[in-house]
């Protein structure tokens, strides 16, 4: 019972209820939902510029293709293996988020190179932050290249890229005793110790596999990106950053909830059309648009669901099966109709300040409570999907072993396809 109530239960700050009941009362909520039309628009549109450094050969175009959730072959992808030897950055916007870009930048530590020279010739202050990688140890180069950075305000990562050679060789020299958390500790300690013997005082280190994103601490670079950047950029961060983790859906999944009212605003502003079935007035378009939007977050299109499925060598069909919500193509008005109808009668609470003014209040209500009911679906599908592909990967007996960890605490790591 108490689990219904919070289910139906709209969250809105105390300053959107302000707002939404001034705009209500004073009858300019026209006004106010295409002054928030914009912000939405904004906010799809938030453009994020990240350079990938490091010397040649460290994985810096692999890492920008499995970032983006593509492979050397595949079209729009970065060439690989010296194929195109950078002279300038190189843009590769995200090809779901086009405001999102990844640049590959030029190669590091020639004998000529400077790093002060370099970051002018890159024009550094343009990126967000920097992604600093290497695949062996970091040295006094990247501990140069950061100060520099440090002194132009921008943020970096240092990166330590092909972890999954490591294990392999420790595996091979050491099968009897070989510990992989042991092993990863080393490398951590080892990459910590040189760049502070290099002068770097505190670097933040990621451990990764471009090859094996999910593993190691991909998740918790995307995590710590989230974080560190501000709310907006973050969101678009957030959204273009591969589903590889349960706890990066969850935070998408969150991110996407803080702005549902937003787009409730606008939905139910001045493009809103009467829905006779329900008595409310929304902008079924709008709400197509969005829940596709919702869908492809989520990769719930059919293209990414079919690379799924080859990556993880696993029937279409099967990975379609699990998905519970409709893909972004089949989103269609008459089914925003269905949801809303659907959503109606399960009786949505309005704050109490909103009440008295139920008549638009109803509206959105309904809509507020459709969409949310439709991020919850889609993204229980995306972590289904995850799973599924997950188990996948892994012996039958570690994988059930592995389960429970999965979806509830596991301090912080993702399990993930090895
Ligand atoms: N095992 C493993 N191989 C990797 C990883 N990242 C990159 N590679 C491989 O390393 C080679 C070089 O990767 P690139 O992405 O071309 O490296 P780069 O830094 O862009 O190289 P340049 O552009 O030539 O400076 C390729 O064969 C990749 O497949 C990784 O994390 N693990
Ligand atoms: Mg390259």
């Amino acid at each position: 019972m108490a689990e219904k109530e919070t289910e139906n239960k709209i969250s809105l700050t105390e300053a959107q209820i302000k707002d939404l009941k001034g705009a209500f009362e004073k009858g300019s909520f026209s006004d106010y939902s295409e002054q928030l039309k914009g912000t939405l628009q904004s906010l799809e549109n938030i453009c994020l510029d990240v350079g990938i450094t490091g010397e040649p050969g460290v994985g810096k175009s692999t890492f920008i293709n499995a970032f983006r959730d593509l492979r050397a072959e595949d079209e729009g992808a970065a060439p690989t293996r010296g194929a195109s030897a950078n002279k300038e950055p190189t843009a590769y916007p995200h090809p779901k988020y086009a405001s999102v870009i990844l640049w590959d930048l030029p190669s590091i530590g020639a004998p000529d190179f400077h790093p002060r020279e370099y970051l002018q010739q890159i024009n550094a202050p343009c990126y967000d932050f920097f992604i600093i990688l290497a695949s062996q140890r970091f040295g006094l180069i990247h501990a140069k290249l950061a100060q520099y950075l440090l002194k132009l305000r921008k943020d970096f990562y240092f990166v330590r890229s092909k972890v999954d050679e490591d294990m392999e060789l420790g595996r091979q020299e050491c099968p009897s005793s070989f510990s992989e958390a042991d092993a990863l500790q080393e490398i951590r300690e080892g990459c910590l110790r040189d760049l502070q013997a290099s002068g770097v005082k505190s670097p933040k280190i990621f451990l990764i596999s471009n090859l094996s994103f999910s593993k190691y601490d991909f998740p918790l670079l995307g995590e710590t990106l989230w974080k560190d950047l501000d709310l907006q950029k973050s969101h678009s961060f957030l959204l273009a950053t591969p589903n590889i983790s349960h706890r990066l859906l969850e935070k998408k999944k969150s991110a996407i909830m803080q702005h549902l009212w937003l787009v409730c605003v606008v939905a139910c502003g001045v493009h809103a059309e009467p829905i006779p079935e329900i008595s409310i007035a929304c902008d079924t378009e709008l709400l197509v648009k969005t829940l596709q939007g919702y869908c492809v977050n989520f990769g719930l299109e059919e293209s990414s669901l079919r690379k799924v499925a080859e990556h993880a060598e696993l029937p279409f069909e099967q990975l379609r099966a699990l998905v519970k919500a409709p893909l972004a193509a089949e989103v269609a008005p008459e089914l925003v109709v269905e949801l809303l109808v659907e959503a109606a009668g399960k009786a949505p609470k309005l704050p109490k300040q909103l009440v008295p003014i139920a008549a638009m209040g109803l509206s959105f209500a309904v809509v507020y409570n459709m969409l949310k009911a439709f991020v919850e679906e889609v993204a229980a599908d995306a972590h289904r999907i995850l799973l599924k592909v997950f188990m996948s990967h892994k012996p039958r007996e570690e994988s059930q072993a592995n389960i429970p960890g999965a979806l509830e605490d596991n301090g912080g790591k993702e399990m993930g396809p090895p």
